[in-house]
């Protein structure tokens, strides 16, 4: 497991004469072809290269992405000595929280459960202010996060990839940015982000908009100023329903865009005083503990009473108090049956629909804001604060748009089938090509130039949303099918990342420096991941967890994909575990040159 210790120190440790340490040996096996050990460690040891960082054109390991997960991943690397960089797009760190800064973006995450947990000094010294924290707070944590750990000089900025082609002559990894760069190196590791490529929607005379348009990724860093303008939203997924719950007694006239309303439950969100930071501090190992012991990875438990062995009475007091308490609760800390039983479902949401039915007041807006094509709980459940009142509001207003779509933008505001609207803003709250779409975006090409996206074209298929056959030596720590898109989604990412450190930590120690899951393994991984969509009412919803998007060719209705692990956290740890434990099984393991050695054959883990 981690070796938290310095990697500059284990460098410098380099004995004169071309003689390694011990630490040292154990690096040099996964090494850069055609180089001595001692030119490896010269070439790759993180000390002493950190002025001619960008000019380097050859790293062990190179990282894409600088978010949550690739935060944490360089810290991995780092505390290993293994020479890595982080390529990132953005002018900053910290992916979501560095992008979205549209107002109310926050954690639907407890706080304290959204924070990373490797480090007991991080954990003493952070005090998270609210119970569910904000975007600028958010990016300041992160920010402290790379500062504090000396992360942020292993990172370039302003760095797009644009390709990554293996070349299997070399066991190497060619990747080539924007600006036109080109590096090499042994492993590439994905930290892409799972909602880092937002779609707009198609329509017509957008670019003629005279007003201010942006999607609610791409919300300006300056603050924008609201007060007394004329604003639209298109959307009412879990972005658009926290911004206009925050913007609504903001703006002069908001116009609300529904196509089909989402189930949502309050936030119920509050400050964090000293007194309950200090309990928190207290009982972080319980805190995280139980994260890991719970499908969703968060402290909400489900409850394990039968939906059907408790009577209805009690049904409702468990819901009555689960709506007003914080966070996902309503969700989580339910019956299991809400997920896989249409009767239970269906009752579960006719009574969040009552309790929408007593927090707006006008009856017809009510009813248009109760979803009909799904039940609660089956899509992700956006969290509100004030979001149903308002539209008790008189400055605030809502098109059903499946009744009257939009049908294009014109220089003033926006058209439907019915009228025209005049605005000064448009706020596209549209979503994204979620899961896959970061990865479809760069040119990423395997062995035989096999392209993923074609790859990927009608199935997603990987072994343990990790790794994927054909593209050897390339590590996804939160990959579509992982444990991290249907879970709080750091807690995945810290399983995911000791994972694929733990993998090179092994092959170093046992002189690989080649991995490729086998086909056979993926595909048992995938049949297994698409087997569990069979039980859950979600495989029925338009929704990003079944690959559902309007604005991206293919992603339509209908064409279910199997994106999301849905057997929970403590199972998928388990079974990646045992992978591991078995000598990373379903992994053939390799070294550069000649023919790698068979796979061992896969017992039964999945
Ligand atoms: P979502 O949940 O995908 O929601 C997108 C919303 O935008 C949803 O209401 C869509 O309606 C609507 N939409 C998308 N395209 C259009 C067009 N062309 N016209 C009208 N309305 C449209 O994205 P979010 O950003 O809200 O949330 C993503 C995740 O971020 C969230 O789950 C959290 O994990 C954080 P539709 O439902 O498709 O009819």
């Amino acid at each position: 497991m981690a070796q938290h210790g310095d990697g500059q120190q284990r460098a410098t440790s380099a004995s004169p004469g071309g003689r390694l340490s011990a630490s040292e040996s154990k690096y040099r096996q996964i090494r850069i072809a055609g180089l001595t050990p001692r030119q490896h460690i010269l070439r790759c040891a993180p000390f002493g290269f950190r002025g001619r960082l960008h000019a380097m054109k050859h790293h062990e390991v190179i990282v894409i992405g600088a978010g949550v997960a690739g935060i944490y991943q360089i810290k991995r690397l780092a505390d290993l000595g293994i020479d890595a960089t982080v390529l990132e797009a953005g002018s900053n760190l910290g992916g979501t929280w560095q992008w979205n800064r549209y107002p109310g973006a926050r954690f639907d995450s407890e706080s304290y459960t959204y924070g990373y947990s490797f480090s007991r000094e991080l954990l003493e010294e952070w005090h998270w202010k609210e119970r569910f924290s904000g975007q600028p707070e958010n990016l300041r944590y992160l920010n402290h996060v790379a500062d504090r750990f000396g992360l942020r000089k292993y990172m370039q900025f302003n760095c797009r990839v644009e390709s990554a082609h293996y070349d299997e002559a070399q066991n190497l990894w060619h990747v080539r940015t924007g600006d036109g760069r080109e590096f090499t190196c042994r492993f590439l590791i994905l930290t892409l982000g799972l909602l880092s490529i937002p779609t707009l929607p198609r329509l017509e005379g957008m670019a003629s908009f005279k007003g201010r348009s942006f999607h609610t990724f791409d919300w300006p860093h300056e603050p924008v100023e609201m007060a007394g303008k004329r604003v639209a939203v298109i959307g009412t997924g879990a972005t658009g329903i926290q911004v206009i719950g925050e913007i609504a007694d903001k703006v002069g006239e908001l116009t609300v865009f529904q196509r089909r309303p989402n189930w949502s439950a309050p936030l119920n969100n509050g400050p964090i005083s000293d007194a309950e930071m200090a309990d928190i501090r207290r009982r972080y190992d319980e805190i995280f503990a139980t994260c890991a012991r719970t499908p969703g990875g968060f402290e909400h438990e489900p409850d394990r009473r039968g939906f059907y062995e408790v009577t209805r009475e009690e049904r409702l007091a468990l819901w009555g108090k689960l709506y007003d308490e914080p966070g996902f609760g309503i969700w989580l800390r339910n019956f299991k049956e809400i997920f896989t039983d249409e009767k239970a479902n269906a009752e579960f949401s006719e009574y969040i629909a009552q309790r929408i039915r007593q927090r707006v007041k006008d009856p017809k807006v009510a009813e248009k804001l109760i979803p009909r094509d799904h039940g609660f709980g089956v899509q992700r459940v956006p969290l509100e604060t004030g979001y149903f009142e308002a539209y008790n509001r008189p400055n605030v207003h809502l098109v059903d748009i499946s009744e009257t779509p939009i049908v294009g933008v014109t220089e003033t505001g926006l058209r439907t089938t019915e009228a025209d609207y005049d605005f000064d803003i448009i706020v596209y709250a549209t979503g994204f090509d979620a899961i896959t779409g970061a990865f479809d975006k760069i040119d990423i090409q395997g062995v035989g130039a096999e392209r993923l996206a074609d790859k990927w074209r009608t199935t997603i298929s990987t072994f343990l949303g990790m790794m994927i056959h054909g593209f050897p030596n390339m590590l996804m720590p939160a990959g579509p099918q992982s444990g991290s898109a249907s879970t709080n989604y750091p807690r995945g990412i810290e399983t995911g990342v000791n994972w694929c450190t733990d993998l090179l930590e092994y092959m170093s120690a046992n002189g690989y420096s080649r991995a490729e899951a086998t086909a056979e393994a993926e595909k048992r991984w995938t049949d297994h991941v698409t087997n569990m969509y069979a039980m859950m009412l979600m495989r029925k919803a338009k929704s990003w967890f079944t690959g559902y998007n309007s604005n991206v060719p293919g992603h339509e209705q209908g064409t279910v994909r199997y994106l999301v692990y849905n057997g929970g956290a403590p199972k998928y740890v388990n079974t990646i575990n045992a992978v591991a434990a078995n000598g990373y099984e379903g992994i053939v393991l390799g070294a550069d040159r000649g023919a790698p050695p068979a796979a061992s054959q896969p017992t039964a883990v999945i």
